[in-house]
């Protein structure tokens, strides 16, 4: 008896396992498949690219994932879902203080998990404060141990690095430990401990990440440290001066500064470059009023050890030009990341490098057709961990199943976890301006009072959210921003809704969630164009 298969999915499984052709456009038995080669006869793309992904098994695996974090994991388990033959290598390099960590990628190891955690952790540490308001009685003197926090949150990464092996080899991705450089094209050289193997593939994924930078200033390496280390640092951080203004130097700031310490935070520039520049300059003043001063338009000299230990840092006005110098115990650079394509030796196999990052077009293709790459390492894409999943993911589903749906980088939703957290989607209200002229631009907005922060007395003032929108027409939402208590969770369905075409009528017609933050998006009436005080009376007004 025959098993008739009409999922050209399943089909495709069929195909990896069996290496047979076939069209996909006709029903096919499962006997068929097994003693039968088809004929590949569609110009559907998809089925080009698959075929081209498989065309023959002369080499060790159909495909070689260089990268084991966010977007590697996620392309490599796909694939195989798809019925590729896949290997996965990941390999950390130790920071220059020798930390180092396992399986997992940035995310889980030194990015999103520990940050979010130790973000967890301060915010813990204000609520206690807040509950002796609410009439828990608590000991006043309350104080973190650092240590404990730190092996909390280890041992939870240590945690997830093992279930991350044990899923690998529940679904067959072959986990190679070493670091991959290309010989040629289809050939990768593997750096094992136990010594170099070399390793062919039909196809290839490059998603190898990055790294944090150091500056080029006397003592930056010597002495600094990164988010690399921040999270498993053996000791308290103590009077730290974080210098960067982007998304990881503003939470690390925001949580060390949570946690008790003293964080300083040194901008070159602008704050939050990249990001609606009202939004950031309230995240900063919000930061500089819970006592995190920062050193505008300044950058760092040199960092020179002290014989008590701790870090004389000199530092210039880069308007006035006047040089002056503190004392620190932690300086920690948060100046970006660059992108690890130096080991990769990429001029090997052809591929080529934008400032430290590989171009691809829409569909994730390097310049050479069968290199492909996702997450981080990519051009001029947005740097988070949803990105690179969701892009690996498809991609695979492009090689190996029957799909042709693209990722789309626009309009994704993010949220920069300072002590007041920010969260948006869509345009800041300059690009919105660029893009379609002032005039063409409405901006609704308001400040807010959150419930829950009046019986603790917590500061309002910078509690804020704004739509900006088409002016005219359908009044379309093209971008959503918001200040405030779980920024994250209120903004990610605002996503959905302003990616389905969110209009300004169907946000004022949607009905609130009473008390809530998020419903301060419903309640938007007043424009700046108006002029009128966005200021709000009472909470329920
Ligand atoms: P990675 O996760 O970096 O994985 C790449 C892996 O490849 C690494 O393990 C690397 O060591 C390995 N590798 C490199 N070269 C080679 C080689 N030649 N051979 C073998 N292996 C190699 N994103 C969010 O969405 N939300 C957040 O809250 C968030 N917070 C962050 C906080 C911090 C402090 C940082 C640093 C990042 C944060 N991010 C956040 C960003 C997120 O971590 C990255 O976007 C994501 O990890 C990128 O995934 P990736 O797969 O591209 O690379
Ligand atoms: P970002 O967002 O690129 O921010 C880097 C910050 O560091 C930014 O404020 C820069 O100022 C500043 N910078 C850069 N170089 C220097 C030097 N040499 N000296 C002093 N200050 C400097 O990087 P992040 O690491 O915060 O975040 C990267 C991504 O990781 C982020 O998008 C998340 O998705 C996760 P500038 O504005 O250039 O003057």
């Amino acid at each position: 008896m025959s098993l008739t298969l009409w999922n050209s999915r399943f089909s495709v499984t069929l195909l990896r396992q069996h290496t047979t052709i076939f069209t996909s456009a006709a029903p096919i038995t499962a006997a068929h498949s097994l003693h039968y080669n088809y004929t590949f006869s569609t110009n559907s793309k998809s089925q080009q690219r698959r075929n081209l992904a498989t065309t023959t098994s002369n080499y060790d695996y159909d495909l070689v994932v260089i990268g084991g974090g966010s977007g590697g994991l996620a392309c490599a388990k796909e694939a195989v879902a798809n019925g590729a033959r896949v290997a996965c290598l990941d390999f950390v390099k130790p920071t220059p203080t020798g930390t180092k960590w396992g399986i997992g990628g940035t995310c889980v190891n030194v990015g999103c998990i520990p940050k979010k955690l130790m973000h967890q952790a301060s915010l813990l540490g204000e609520s206690v404060h807040e509950a002796a308001a609410y009439g828990w009685n608590v000991d006043e003197k309350i104080k973190p141990d650092w240590n404990k926090l730190v092996t909390s949150v280890q041992n939870h990464i240590k945690s997830v690095n093992w279930v991350t092996r044990i899923d690998m080899r529940d679904k067959k991705v072959e986990y190679i430990n070493g670091l991959g450089s290309f010989v040629d094209s289809h050939t990768l050289s593997a750096k094992l401990k136990s010594g170099d193997r070399t390793i062919t593939a039909q196809t290839f994924v490059i998603a190898v990440g990055g790294r944090p930078r150091y500056p080029n200033i006397p003592g930056a390496v010597e002495y600094g440290i990164t988010s690399d280390d921040i999270f498993s640092l053996d000791h308290e951080p103590g009077k730290t001066l974080v210098v960067g203004a982007g998304y990881i130097g503003l939470e690390c700031a925001g949580f060390l500064k949570g946690l008790g310490y003293e964080p300083t935070v040194m901008v070159r520039s602008i704050v939050l470059r990249g990001f609606d520049q009202q939004m950031a300059g309230l995240v900063a003043a919000s930061m500089e009023e819970r006592g995190i001063p920062f050193l505008h338009k300044t950058v760092p000299l040199s960092v020179e050890k002290q014989a008590d230990g701790r870090l004389l840092v000199k530092y210039e006005n880069t308007e006035t030009g006047e040089v002056a110098s503190d004392v620190f115990d932690t300086v920690l650079w948060a100046i970006g990341r660059k992108g690890l394509v130096e080991d990769l030796n990429l001029q090997n196999a052809g591929v080529l490098v934008q400032k430290d990052k590989i171009p691809v077009d829409s569909e994730e293709t390097t310049n050479v057709p069968h290199i492909y790459a996702v997450g981080d390492i990519i051009y001029g894409k947005p740097e988070l961990t949803p990105v690179a999943v969701l892009a690996g993911r498809l991609l695979a589903r492009r090689l190996y199943g029957d799909s042709d749906l693209r990722m789309d980088y626009a309009d994704v939703a993010t949220t920069v976890f300072t002590p007041l957290e920010y969260a948006c989607v869509g345009l800041s209200e300059e690009d919105a301006v660029k893009a379609h002229g002032a005039d063409e631009i409405e901006v609704f907005h308001g400040y807010y009072k959150p419930t829950e922060f009046f019986i603790p007395q917590k500061s309002v003032r910078y509690c804020y959210v704004k739509a900006v929108a088409q002016r005219s027409g359908e009044q379309r939402v093209y971008g959503l921003h918001y200040l405030g208590p779980v920024a994250g969770e209120v903004i990610q369905g605002f996503a959905a809704a302003l990616k389905s075409g969110l209009t300004i009528p169907t946000l004022m017609n949607t009905v609130g969630i009473h008390p809530t933050t998020a419903e301060e998006f419903t309640r938007l009436s007043i424009t700046k164009r108006s002029g009128l005080d966005p200021t709000p009376a009472s909470c329920c007004s």
